[in-house]
């Protein structure tokens, strides 16, 4: 029998790779290389599914190189690799893994902003500098999390994450901004309070950034928000480097403009941003949110099963896109 090829873009569980060499042909990536968009394509050849990570590029030009390319599951909430009306329009599924990343992720926002506003990674290197020679009043003084406003924008299933956390956890005023409003039963599960963005901005304590990447959401933050925001203030962003304007954000930093910031993504990472790596007050992760054994596993998992669901029964799990004469 002639088995369907797919491709697995990069490195992913072993077990989960077996699972899809059960079902079909499969070119992997095991050595992990980060392919250029002209060797994906041409990876891309005679394969009727892929399994991407968040960072190929899924595009016209890809999708007119590879027109027997049926599906592309994207281990990954987030979609901004993908051109998803291109995808539609070459009569290509697109799916992501939305839900089974949402608690760890937002454990994660939570995490990054206790350490932020807490100078937890600030105050180890100083320990491991040797420089705790005594104790003083006002070291490492950080912001204080509990009982303070924080501001979420992007209130999808993250934020609601975080909201609820806050909330709940931490007795937070939570304020949100959002395309769209909450339903008043989730803004009362949430505890959280509906804000214009200027208003968000001049009165959070922190600033959560949890929106997806988009041409709109590009620069969510540069430096006329920054200048809106308290000195005392701390900025997280655990959604999308270039929701943040980097060099603004560097700059605002420096000169004691807003207290303190904790990142997970960066305008063109790996590579970060010279002039963050220059600041003692913020804080720098990996792109590592939803980076928990047993969430990785699942949401490879997933997207594994959009690529058996699809390619076996013409069903996709978790769809981004509905394909014209797709069944309902
Ligand atoms: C991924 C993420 O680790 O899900 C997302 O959108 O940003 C992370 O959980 C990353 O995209 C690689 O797949």
């Amino acid at each position: 029998m002639n088995q369907a090829e797919i491709l697995v873009a990069r490195a992913i569980f072993p077990e989960v790779l077996d699972v899809l060499s059960s079902h079909f042909k499969v070119e992997s990536n095991q050595a992990d290389e980060v392919w250029s968009a002209s060797e994906l394509t041409r990876r891309m050849q005679g394969k009727v599914g892929a399994l991407t990570t968040g960072s190929e590029r899924i595009d016209a030009a890809l999708l007119q190189a590879n027109p027997q390319l049926k599906i592309v599951a994207n281990m990954a909430v987030g979609f901004n690799n993908f051109d998803v009306p291109a995808m539609t329009a070459a009569g290509v599924q697109a799916t992501n893994t939305p839900d089974v990343l949402t608690e760890t992720t937002a454990d994660f926002g939570f995490a990054l902003l206790m350490a932020t506003a807490r100078r937890i990674t600030e105050s180890e290197h100083f320990l491991r500098a040797g420089k705790w020679t005594k104790w003083s009043y006002d070291m490492f003084a950080g912001a204080e999390v509990h009982g303070s406003t924080i501001g979420i924008i992007g209130m999808g299933r993250i934020g609601q994450g975080i909201a609820r956390r806050a909330a709940h956890g931490f007795g937070m005023n939570v304020i949100y901004h959002n395309r769209s409003r909450l339903s008043p039963e989730l803004e009362a599960e949430c505890k959280a309070r509906y804000v214009g963005k200027q208003e968000l901005l001049q009165t959070a304590d922190h600033v959560m950034l949890v929106v997806p990447y988009s041409a709109e959401s590009h620069h969510t933050i540069g430096a006329a928000e920054l200048a809106l925001m308290k000195p005392t203030a701390t900025l997280v962003n655990i959604a999308r480097g270039g929701i943040v304007d980097d060099a603004a954000l560097a700059k605002a930093l420096a000169v004691g403009q807003i207290a303190a910031a904790g990142l997970d993504v960066f305008e063109g990472e790996p590579q970060v941003h010279p002039d963050l790596l220059k600041v003692p007050n913020v804080v720098l992760t990996p792109h590592i949110a939803s980076a928990t054994v047993k969430t990785r596993r699942a949401m490879a998992q997933l997207a594994a099963d959009n690529l058996v669901t699809y390619l076996t029964r013409g069903q996709a799990l978790t769809p981004l896109n509905t394909l014209p004469g797709a069944a309902a």
